[in-house]
């Protein structure tokens, strides 16, 4: 099954909107409702801690009992987002064919009739770290990783085979051998069921995991099996989330990452690597439809102008194609104002990474 943003999340999954925040006078931090200071949940990287924490704590979560928190890892561009983005049945996660698409970790609630597993999609390990954005994105795996109770490495079956010892040292670290580690071979439609064989022979042999399974993700086929071998290594703890709701992001952080996808859809080269998406300000209005201010942020004049275009036709397509997504996602209508601004070298400007909402870590209960 082809997901679509068309997919209702439940609202539930706002945290604060305009007008509780308004009641509870809170200035937030930075744009995206992210900061450095954590919730106590552990989960998001909310900034309006006490406040998080009251909501949640209602939830039914009982005690210190345990839930299923699984970490998707893998190299940029190998399915984890729209694995992740299947197993929830819902897309939360951007997906594009560019890689290091995602740069935050991603949290999804995946619940059955007895089971509530808790999903972290996380960027894609990269060597080469280029930019400050690169390192903290790392953390972002790393902080997804380090409560997890188990552990995919998402491969795509397409690449030749090779070691993912580099993906476990940056996502658990000295943890490796103490997580169950999954396999999963992606993308299992693009190769010919022999190859797909002699693929599973080789990451059993040369990869120190519990077991492979073979997957194709953007379709749908395995991830049933994906599922099943989690519940079946895992012991079940009682659901913490209310059963229908699928992550726990506010929605501005939704928000953000549509218009996200929509520049890396739209633009080429660098020009989507250089591209930060905050939501300034979101308002929801009884009588008018919800107003949604956005700015993205760029590094240099130049890439300012490709963004705009020839007479603002360039930003007002992307403007359009972002704004029926984000209708889709929170099922009504918006108006959607979207600002070019350029802040040279973000990307390695640790204070504007930390506003922007990067490398926030996760406190461990
Ligand atoms: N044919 C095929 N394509 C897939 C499959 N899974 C993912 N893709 C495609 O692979 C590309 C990358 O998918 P993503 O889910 O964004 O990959 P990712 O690992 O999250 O990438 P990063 O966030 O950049 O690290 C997209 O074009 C997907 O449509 C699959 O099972 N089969
Ligand atoms: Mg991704």
């Amino acid at each position: 099954m082809l997901l679509s943003l068309s997919m209702k999340p439940d609202r539930n999954m706002a945290l604060l909107d305009d007008y509780e925040m308004e009641e509870l006078d809170f200035v937030p931090e930075n744009p995206n409702h992210r900061s450095e200071s954590v919730c106590k949940c552990r989960i998001c990287c909310c900034a309006w801690e006490a406040e998080c924490w009251e909501k949640k704590k209602n939830w039914g979560r009982r005690g210190r009992e345990r839930e299923i928190y699984v970490a998707v890892l893998g190299k940029p561009n190998v399915g984890k987002s729209t694995l992740s983005n299947q197993m929830v049945g819902q897309k939360l996660s951007i997906v594009t064919d560019k890689p290091q698409t995602t740069r935050h970790r991603v949290l999804g609630i995946c619940s059955g009739p007895d089971h509530q597993m808790i999903l972290y999609d996380t960027p894609g390990v990269i060597e080469k770290k280029m930019h400050k954005l690169d390192t903290m994105m790392m953390k972002n795996v790393r902080s997804a990783a380090v409560n997890a109770d188990c552990v995919l490495v998402v491969v795509d079956a397409c690449k030749v085979p090779a070691k993912i010892d580099e993906v476990l040292e940056e996502g658990v670290g000295d943890l490796k051998y103490k997580v169950p580690t999954l396999l999963v071979l992606n993308k299992k439609d693009l190769i010919k069921p022999g190859e797909i064989a002699k693929r599973l022979e080789w990451y059993e042999k040369f990869t120190d995991v519990d077991e492979v399974i073979p997957v194709s993700a953007k379709y749908g086929h395995g991830v049933e099996d994906v599922k099943d071998w989690i519940l079946s290594k895992l012991p079940l703890g009682p659901a913490y989330y209310p059963k229908d709701i699928a992550s726990e992001h506010p929605e501005r952080f939704f928000v953000a990452e549509i218009v996200r996808e929509k520049i890396f859809l739209q633009y080429r080269n660098e020009v989507p690597y250089a591209c930060q998406v905050n939501v300034v300000s979101y308002k929801t209005r009884p009588n008018a439809k919800d107003f949604i201010q956005v700015e993205v942020i760029v590094e240099r004049n130049t890439q300012k102008i490709i963004l705009i275009g020839k007479e603002g036709k360039a930003l007002k397509l992307l403007a359009t194609a972002a704004r029926l997504d984000i209708e889709d996602f929170l099922q009504k209508k918006v108006f959607l104002e979207v600002e070019v601004k350029v802040k040279e070298n973000w990307r390695q400007d640790e204070g504007l990474l930390k506003d922007y909402g990067y490398g926030g870590h996760i406190q461990a209960l």
